[in-house]
């Protein structure tokens, strides 16, 4: 089955499951920034993704490093929705793992992750939607899902789950905003440095505007184990988005989830080029807090920023620590005529 045909199937089916790299090849993509949308009564709303068209360098970069920064960018896990006591309930089964991926040609890097992927799945809610979290160790060492938000001190997620073990985590989504998932056992930072974190998005009641919305997770790699970063990416895979632009649309509004999870380094910033952007601090809140064009981050802190491109071509985005954007962490955006 075709991709796009098996996701048209998925919307039909009520949205269970995997978005997949299909948005990032379809010329339209059905928003699908909130799933009330069609509760609400609202009609259909289209944002325009304008394909990647991978080069082959950009596929076998994929294929061989064992990273996949195309799905990471645009790709949301809804979990699998059921109703209980009307109310709906979200499933999602998280399995630590770890993995040997490609950073670049010389160096490769033995990661702790989430079902086999850096960074984990976004995982993606309505504000009040039950969440239930299988959780399944099968990495190797002790560890365990800490989620951001408001939760019960019992899922906290901060007590080591044993290799081979499993836990359910399960709590209320709330409140909406940006949050994270990373794994919170001690060196927190070795564990999180390794690879074992995620976006978790909840959506506001009343949906925000369309727009075509990206993940951009930034995170550091201490190659040799002395506890600073020799490398750095977004989205898991260094340099790749030099490599292989991320096409935008002309005049769209286009919406950032940005997560800084740099260990080792106190603070990255967030920076595009030729451009301001309005900043939804931890995406709280429905109005905009400032507009700028460089952001100042914490570890684990995340923010929605919105822009809209007026000019065609090809704009950086990166760090404006520049060492940092020069060891990896550094983009393109190709903003291509509507
Ligand atoms: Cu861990």
């Amino acid at each position: 089955m075709d991709r796009q045909r098996r996701k048209i199937l998925e919307l039909g089916l009520g949205g269970i499951g995997l978005i997949g790299g299909a948005l990032a090849c379809s010329p339209i993509a059905t928003n699908r920034n909130n799933e009330s949308d069609k509760s609400l009564g609202n009609p259909p709303k289209k944002v325009m993704i304008p394909p990647i068209n991978l080069s082959a360098a950009a596929q076998e970069r994929i294929k061989t490093s064992g990273l996949d920064p195309i799905t990471a960018l645009r790709e949301f896990d809804y979990g699998k929705v059921t109703q209980e006591n009307g109310r709906t309930v979200r499933e999602f089964q998280l399995t630590a793992k770890s993995k040997t991926v490609k950073l670049n040609a010389s160096t490769d890097f033995i990661t702790w992750n989430v079902n086999d992927r850096v960074p984990g799945p976004t995982l993606r809610a309505t504000e009040g939607d039950h969440i239930r979290i299988a959780f399944a160790n099968q990495g190797g060492h002790a560890h365990s899902l800490h989620f951001h938000g408001e939760h019960p001190s019992e899922m906290d997620g901060v007590k080591p789950i044993r290799n081979g073990a499993a836990t359910i985590y399960e709590f209320d989504a709330m409140p909406y905003g940006v949050h994270l998932y990373h794994c919170h056992v001690a060196p927190v930072a070795r564990h999180i440095g390794k690879g074992l974190y995620g976006m978790f998005i909840i959506d506001p009641p009343t949906p925000r505007p369309p727009a075509d919305e990206l993940v951009l997770i930034m995170a550091g790699y201490d190659i040799d184990g002395d506890g600073r970063n020799e490398m750095y990416a977004f989205n898991g895979l260094p340099h790749f988005y030099m490599q292989q632009p991320i096409t935008v649309q002309q005049n769209q509004l286009l919406r950032l989830y940005v997560l800084n999870v740099i260990e080792f380094d106190p603070v990255a910033t967030f920076h595009v080029h030729a451009n301001m952007f309005q900043v939804y601090r931890t995406g709280r809140g429905m109005t905009p807090r400032e507009e700028t064009d460089v952001i100042t981050m914490g570890t684990a802190e995340r923010h929605i920023l919105e822009l809209t491109y007026r000019f065609t071509g090809k704009y950086m985005f990166h760090p404006h620590q520049d060492t940092i954007a020069e060891a990896g962490c550094m983009g393109l955006f190709d903003v291509v005529a509507s």
